[in-house]
């Protein structure tokens, strides 16, 4: 199906007008980033009609509608995305070969929109593209950082973070609508009035710093559905202008502390993944775009709804972990303090509307914040949590009465804290977690206490990815060949991929697919020469580790683990050996000392190996500098193997490792997270699996029993890898990597030695390692292997996932465009 829009020639006569109206230019006078501009404005033209006859279907057919509510969406480029979601991609390429320009290098011009860290965010932007595929009405609700994500530069082996100013050249695909601002407010103080009209006390508050909120919205294209749903981000503009005049009547101060909020607020993304800072600015930064999205929301609802006691029949609002949880008290306020329900009626309204779901069981993420903090900042919303606490220990005594302990563990006010989850689960209509054995740790750990009081809200939603970004425009070669043997059914429906296992055992399917592989190996290897200067065999394993640094996922394992086969390669030149590479990508933290020196560490020994001749290129060490989505959906296409590798029950789900699996690449993991899912549906004779499990690990923690130099005292060869980060074989600076010997051997503080069980797991690594090797050596069972991967990959569509949110959860009506 092409659009009238998309025929060639009118295509390009769009691209050169557009060049010639926004700068004054003939085509060939421009430069690729002003032909980037011009191309993404003639996409724009043609989304554009289809978001308003999207928009205008949604007013028409009334749906329910899902606000997906989160602190992160990490889009990644939007210009390829949108024309394979048009259906457009190959006719544009086309258009523009004609014009004499190339489709990938224009690609190349767009900055990431990198509004996210992580796992969170990436699932936040693929819910979003199966939404719109599903057509679902919903609205992505977040904040317009002006800096994402920051850049990542390696010097000298260090990390360097670059700010991202990701607007520079101004974001094609975004609409200010100024017609949306909403006012939000911070600070002072709440008065208790007796209101006349209704006989009854009301909460004033006063005394406030005020802050516009102003819309951006940016398209999200279905997937050949003309759908058009809208991730709306919101700008922070001072309330009123600077005046000379509030000089004289004293409020200057105030004028200037506006303005200055309004400027912080959205100023920059907190790249902390998995950890909570507790930073005023960062609950300035929720409140805001919380209490505007709900605004906007309650706002649109009663444009065509009269009763407000029926919200939840047209809204459901998901909270994206507890980021966005002071959504729940802001809800009972709006419905209060502005639409005048009392306080049950608001509950009720409240209790129907939110849902939360989990994303991490890791101590140090969980959101608590200080009441002083909290009720100087937002004094009337923190009165409604005392309110909802109260309420809450109260039917904690009633169910458990005489026990303090229960009170101690759940309340949402403790300790002088307000525990966000504690708020989003009492509120929360449904509390889920990411994959199965998270959700089960959820229920028989972290969250025992609530599951056992409310056990139907707990269900489980495991996570998934969307195939259109993931296989569709980052493995062009794969995608084109898989439609080629069983169709196009799989790009929105992917469980047909497993019509595939037919091919698995035919050679001349097995060659081709192999083929694709090596081809996206040979492309990547291009990157990696052009952006490090290193020279990497395409016909070695491409073994593969791309995700946040953080101890938990334990890129340290698997550098010792280099370290180890190096030791080995030098120690036995003749031994038989199949060449490897190993790549990594991550970005450490800013404030995270130890993961930056882990990066180090990767880059040290990749300049000891990649020199060392006497290794004939065996071993390669390679660290992708700026991980980010647009390189790695190339990563992800090049892989033999992918490295999920965390200590069993830190890692909720995982979704690189759907990734990987897709596109052909068997896991080498740890039973954790969705790894234990993707072992179920591929069979463990096709992965890789090593490591303590869950049970296991949980077991140590709580009985404190694992003793990390027993194994240093009694395996040499894990002995010898340790003492070569401290003996000068990686840095002439022996003390460098102390702090990482340490950290595997000794207590330090309230932290265990070794906590996240390295060494404990290092021999089931390795040999996990030798077997990849030995498999790999058999061309045909690795096709074979690499062939099932992709073959069994359909339930990790984020289709499936978005369907069950929808089917158990949100209750959404399909809407169709004519
Ligand atoms: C919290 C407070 C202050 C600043 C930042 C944060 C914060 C930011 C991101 C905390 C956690 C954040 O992300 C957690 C995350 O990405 N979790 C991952 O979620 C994925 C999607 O469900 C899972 O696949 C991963 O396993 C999980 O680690």
């Amino acid at each position: 199906m092409i659009d009238k829009q998309f025929k060639k020639e009118a295509f390009k006569e769009s691209v050169k007008e557009n060049v010639k109206f926004l700068y004054r230019k003939k085509l060939e006078e421009a430069t690729q980033e002003q032909i980037f501009q011009a191309v993404c404005y003639t996409v724009k033209d043609v989304i554009i009609d289809n978001w308003l006859e999207t928009q205008n279907a949604y007013k028409e057919q009334d749906p329910k509608t899902v606000y997906y509510m989160s602190m992160e969406f990490l889009m990644g480029r939007a210009l390829g995305n949108n024309l394979i979601n048009l259906t457009a991609y190959k006719e544009v390429k086309e258009a523009l070969d004609e014009l004499g320009l190339d489709l990938n290098v224009i690609e190349d011009q767009e900055p990431d929109p990198a509004l996210g860290n992580g796992g969170l965010g990436r699932l936040a932007a693929c819910f979003l593209d199966s939404l719109a595929t599903l057509n679902y009405s919903a609205y992505g609700c977040g904040i317009r950082y002006r800096y994402g994500m920051f850049k990542q530069q390696i010097k000298d082996g260090y990390q360097i973070e670059v700010p991202d100013n990701w607007l520079k050249n101004g974001y094609p695909f975004e609409l200010r609508r100024p017609e949306y601002a909403k006012e939000v407010h911070f600070g002072g103080y709440v008065d208790v009035e007796y209101d006349p009209a209704t006989g009854s006390n009301k909460f004033v508050h006063k005394g406030y710093q005020a802050v516009k909120a102003v819309p951006f919205d940016m398209p999200i294209v279905g997937y050949n559905n003309k759908i058009v749903n809208t991730l709306r981000i919101w700008d922070a503009e001072p309330i009123v202008d600077f005046e000379l005049d509030s000089f004289d009547k004293g409020d200057y101060k105030k004028a200037v502390e506006q303005e200055n909020l309004a400027r912080n607020i959205v100023e920059v993304l907190y790249p902390n993944d998995n950890h909570m800072a507790g930073k005023e600015l960062r609950l300035k930064q929720q409140y805001f775009f919380v209490s505007a999205s709900l605004q906007a929301a309650i706002a649109k609802y009663k444009k065509n709804h009269k009763d407000i006691m029926k919200l939840h029949e047209k809204v459901t609002f998901q909270m994206n972990d507890t980021h966005p949880t002071v959504a729940v008290a802001e809800l009972m306020r709006i419905l209060m303090d502005e639409e005048g329900l009392g306080w049950d009626d608001a509950w009720s309204v409240t209790t129907k509307c939110v849902a939360y779901t989990n994303h991490t069981i890791m101590a140090e993420a969980l959101e608590k914040w200080p009441v002083e903090l909290f009720s100087r900042l937002l004094p009337r919303v923190y009165q409604i949590i005392e309110e909802i606490n109260r309420r809450f220990v109260l039917e904690i005594q009633e169910k458990y009465p005489g026990n303090y302990d229960k009170i101690k563990k759940m309340a949402i006010l403790y300790d002088g804290q307000v525990k966000m989850a504690h708020l989003a689960i009492v509120a929360g209509y449904s509390v889920n977690g990411v994959a199965k054995l998270h959700t089960e740790i959820l229920k028989k750990q972290e969250l025992k206490d609530f599951y056992e009081m409310m056990p139907e809200k707990f269900n489980n939603k495991t996570n998934g990815i969307t195939q259109r970004r993931f296989l569709l425009h980052g493995n062009q070669l794969l995608a084109d060949w898989v439609t080629d043997h069983i169709g196009p059914e799989w790009i929105t429906d992917l469980s047909q991929i497993s019509k595939l296992k037919v091919y698995v055992d035919d050679e001349k399917a097995q060659q081709e697919f192999m083929n694709i592989k090596y081809q996206n190996k040979v492309r990547l290897a291009k990157y990696i020469l052009e952006h490090n200067g290193v020279e990497v065999n395409p016909r070695s394993i491409f073994d593969v580790q791309v995700k946040r640094l953080h101890e938990y996922k334990r890129q340290l394992l698997n550098i010792l683990h280099v370290i180890y086969l190096y030791d080995q390669i030098k120690k036995h030149p003749e031994m038989d050996f199949y060449p490897r590479t190993f790549i990594f990508g991550a970005k450490a933290s800013a404030g995270y000392a130890r993961a930056k020196k882990i990066i180090k560490l990767i880059n040290s020994v990749a300049d000891v190996v990649n020199n060392d001749a006497s290794i004939e290129g065996k071993l390669k060490v390679v660290f992708i500098e700026n991980y980010r989505v647009s390189n790695a959906e190339m990563i992800f296409a090049a892989a033999d193997v992918s490295e999920q590798i965390s200590t069993a029950s830190k890692e909720a789900s995982g979704t690189g490792n759907m990734k990987f699996m897709l596109n052909g690449a068997p896991t080498l993991g740890t039973m954790d997270g969705a790894n234990v899912e993707i072992v179920d549906e591929v069979g463990k004779e096709n992965a890789f699996i090593f490591g303590l499990s869950a049970d296991e690990v949980i077991n140590y923690e709580n009985n404190g029993g694992y003793d990390p130099r027993v194994i240093y005292n009694t395996d040499d060869e894990i002995r010898q890898v340790l003492t070569e980060l401290v003996n000068g074989t990686f840095s002439s600076d022996t003390e460098l990597f102390r702090d990482l010997y340490n950290s595997l051997l000794n207590q330090n503080g309230g932290e265990r030695a070794d906590q996240y069980f390295i060494l404990a797991d290092f021999r089931s690594y390795a040999a996990a390692q030798k077997k990849v090797e030995e498999a790999y050596k058999d061309e045909k069972g690795w096709a074979r292997m690499a062939m099932l991967n992709t073959a069994c990959a359909g339930k990790f569509t984020s289709d499936r996932t978005i369907q069950e949110y929808v089917d158990d959860i949100w209750h959404l009506d399909k809407v169709y465009i004519k």
